[in-house]
């Protein structure tokens, strides 16, 4: 069999997913739009081979354990019932990242792992195919599967759930993001547990709902008028919305540390000095800084006088799922 290998580079939503309607299919409440980064990547490779017993994943060349293997296992049983694959698979991950920051992201790992799989057994899948079968791992993954600007369509079935490009004239390469990295520690609640529990019990959640539908119409008319304020306050205002529904949840609970509000109001300080940027977060305490390039050096500055140098790296715009070989085991083809 085929050993294919991909790469495939994380992503930032400007306007996020938060929440399901399907668990199981991952089809999410609300569109999302993203910037996909050139920082974090994820390589991956995948041999399919009557030789293994079980799946065998590697990561940063530690074989994992069970437990580890899990979500990867749950992905290639829907790529071996979809396909018609009844074999076990070793697949070996590298998780590129420019500091030991614990930023793993399951948008790009996934990803790489949908794109590998595609090699791997010559699916042939097109870039929306793709985006639906990445999608199934993590929903994030999808839009990982295009460079720039991403937009994760919910649809309302498997069919009809994928990320699309959108357009940008380039857009993207007059901006840069600063990933501010605030906390190592590991999240206390996921982002599959708290966007569940959002859903089913935050107060705020129909709100969101509403608002976000919004935004995303904003954002993109300001994508296309190349905006960057309007893009920037809408992605912020977006940003703290989807936090606003955990206080709302039962039990409440929050992402923000003491850090990520210093890492805001840092922002907000940079703003008042005629830096316009604006600031992102996820399901975890680090803060994203949305920047155009001109900006970059000064809003670096300013962030290198209150964090240190390895809490900070700056990415610039990065390009979609790239497949990197496709050989054939001299073993067993
Ligand atoms: C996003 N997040 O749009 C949002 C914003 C986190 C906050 O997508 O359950 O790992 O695998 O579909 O994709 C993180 O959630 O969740 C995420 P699953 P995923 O980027």
């Amino acid at each position: 069999m085929n050993i294919g290998k991909a790469r495939a580079y994380t992503n930032i939503a400007l306007i996020k997913y938060w929440g399901k309607k399907d668990d199981r299919l991952i089809l999410p409440m609300n569109n999302s739009l993203s910037l996909t980064l050139d920082a974090f990547y994820t390589e991956t490779s995948v041999q399919f081979t009557p030789e293994l017993p079980t799946d065998r994943f590697y990561l940063d060349g530690q074989l994992q354990d069970d437990a580890q293997t899990k979500k990867i296992s749950s992905f290639l049983d829907i790529v071996r019932h979809k396909y018609d694959v009844p074999l076990f698979a070793e697949v070996t991950s590298k998780n590129f990242v420019p500091t030991a920051a614990g930023l793993a992201s399951s948008a790009s790992g996934l990803a790489a792992l949908a794109g590998a799989c595609n090699a791997a057994l010559d699916l042939s899948l097109t870039p929306e195919e793709l985006s639906r079968l990445a999608r199934r791992g993590s929903g994030s993954a999808c839009r990982s599967i295009f460079g720039g600007f991403a937009e994760w369509q919910k649809g309302d079935s498997d069919d009809t759930s994928y990320a699309v490009q959108v357009s940008s004239d380039s857009w993207e390469d007059e901006l840069a993001m600063l990933f501010v990295l605030v906390d190592d520690a590991q999240k206390d609640v996921s982002s599959r547990d708290g966007m569940k529990r959002t859903v089913e019990t935050s107060v705020f959640y129909q709100g969101w709902l509403t608002a976000a539908a919004e935004d995303l119409i904003t954002a993109k008319q300001a994508i296309k008028e190349k905006n960057f304020v309007s893009l920037g306050e809408t992605a912020e205002a977006n940003a703290l919305r989807m936090h606003a529904t955990t206080l709302g949840a039962m039990p409440p609970f929050t992402y923000w540390s003491p850090d990520s509000l210093k890492a805001m109001n840092l922002v907000r300080a940079c703003r008042a000095e005629g830096i316009s940027c604006y600031f992102t977060m996820d399901a975890g305490p680090n803060v994203k800084v949305l920047v155009q390039k001109k900006n970059q050096a000064r809003l670096l500055a300013q962030f290198t006088e209150q964090f240190s140098e390895n809490q900070l790296v700056m990415a610039s715009a990065g390009p979609g799922i790239e497949i990197l070989n496709s050989e054939r085991s001299l073993t067993h083809d």
